[in-house]
């Protein structure tokens, strides 16, 4: 257990759990306010966060670019609805579709709502252009896959979690094993109109898959005629030291799902971005949404968009990735009995004999670093892309600490 010495504000911690449902169990710390990778507790208690909001926080708190436009837009204009244009619009979406190399964009808002649309336009696309017979699609998705909470989407999860007690489920989807292309290949059908995976799964643990695998699925799914739709709602945006983690192989789906980092820490922003062949099948009426696409909304994800476009945060994750991969594969055998890397992102397992994931996520906060743990004895980490390399270096001391019991 932490030392309640290190708990933040005990009665605020209460506070805050006493009126909410308990679909969390966040670690006993209240943060009120941030900076970079540094967030600071209601008590004054600096924190290096090596979680980054899930990736949403890819450019840092409080990032001055980001907060400069969204406080502009802000006393401007914030929404509309898409029953009317509005000035901000254009600029998001050929920003986003150029960096994607696609035609057309999609906005929605958060990373299920973006998902949900995929699923969506993979159907339609399905019956209208490959021609599968009147509710018979089916969409191929991968064991361990985290894709977002909502029924649908829970209902092709194999996270007990996840999914236990949430049904009846929506139908259509067969799960394979992810890395396994000779299994999803047997998988498809006729009836096949997608293959919906993470191209890095980030829930199971960043899980990378093995080398040539997006490659293959970009292939089966265009000898088939099935699109392949990315899920990079995580591993996308610069995280993996790339723009895409589907880069990695040079392999562009059908479909690009986007989200978190899109609204920079600051407003919840999604997109579904792909060419005019398979987007094009939505027509008025048929999705939408009140929020997708806002004026605030636009304004953050089109400087995002424009910061990714001159590398930057890219090649900064590539470099410190160096870093964390190298400082990570020395604590194998010292604590660490397994290591993933890509970019500035990775999982990190734990001898279980040392301690659950969680328990090292309390150690490590009391020693002034916030990190996730995810299944079992696995963290993960994936600090802010802005992260200083001294101070990358500072957490990994802390986390190097906790392992040999100095914690
Ligand atoms: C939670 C994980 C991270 C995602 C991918 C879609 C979504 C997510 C690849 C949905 C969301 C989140 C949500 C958050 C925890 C978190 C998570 F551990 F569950 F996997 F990031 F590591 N596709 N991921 O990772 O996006 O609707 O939330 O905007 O649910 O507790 P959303």
């Amino acid at each position: 257990m932490i030392p309640t010495a290190h708990i933040s504000t005990p009665e605020a911690v209460e506070r805050a759990e006493a009126r909410t449902a308990h679909n969390y169990h966040p670690l006993p710390v209240v943060i009120e306010h941030a900076e970079g990778a540094w967030m600071t507790d209601v008590e004054g208690r600096r924190y290096l966060d090596l979680l980054a909001g899930y990736s949403a926080l890819n450019f840092g708190h409080s990032n001055p670019r980001l907060v400069e436009v969204a406080r502009e837009q802000l006393g401007r204009l914030t929404l509309t609805s898409r029953a009317f244009i509005h000035d901000k619009f254009a600029e998001f979406c050929a920003g986003l579709g150029d960096l994607c190399g696609k035609d057309l964009v999609l906005p929605m808002n958060t990373g299920a709502e973006a998902v949900e649309t995929a699923i969506k336009v993979s159907r339609k696309w399905g019956y209208e252009v490959k021609g599968v017979a009147a509710d018979r699609a089916r969409i191929i998705v991968a064991a361990g896959n985290f894709h977002g909470r909502t029924t649908t989407i829970v209902g092709f999860s194999d996270d007990p979690d996840a999914r236990d007690g949430f049904g009846p489920f929506t139908p259509g989807f067969d799960m394979v094993e992810y890395g396994d292309l000779a299994a999803l290949e047997a998988a498809i059908t006729p009836d096949t109109v997608a293959v919906l995976i993470e191209p890095i799964q980030g829930e199971g643990g960043v899980i990378i898959p093995p080398e040539g695998y997006l490659r293959g699925v970009r292939e089966a799914c265009t000898r088939h005629g099935v699109l392949f739709v990315a899920d990079e709602i995580q591993a996308g945006l610069g995280r993996t030291g790339r723009t895409f983690a589907c880069d990695y192989e040079g392999v562009v789906p059908d479909l690009y799902v986007l989200g978190k980092a899109l609204g920079g820490g600051i407003v919840p922003v999604s997109a579904v971005v792909g060419d005019r062949d398979v987007l094009g099948v939505l027509k008025p009426g048929q999705h939408g949404s009140t929020f997708g696409g806002n004026p605030l909304a636009c304004a953050v994800g089109a400087e995002v968009v424009a910061m990714l476009a001159d590398g930057e945060p890219q090649a900064r994750a590539a470099e410190l990735g160096a870093l964390l991969s190298e400082r990570l594969h020395a604590l194998q055998g010292h604590g660490v009995v397994g290591v993933r890397v890509r970019g500035l992102w990775a999982g990190v397992d734990i001898d279980p004999a040392i301690g659950t994931g969680r328990e090292i996520c309390e150690r490590l906060m009391a020693r002034g670093v916030l990190a996730k743990d995810t299944h079992g004895s696995t963290i993960r980490l994936a600090p802010p892309l802005t992260i200083s390399a001294e101070d990358l270096s500072w957490g990994l001391d802390q986390l190097e600490a906790v392992l040999s019991d100095r914690g």
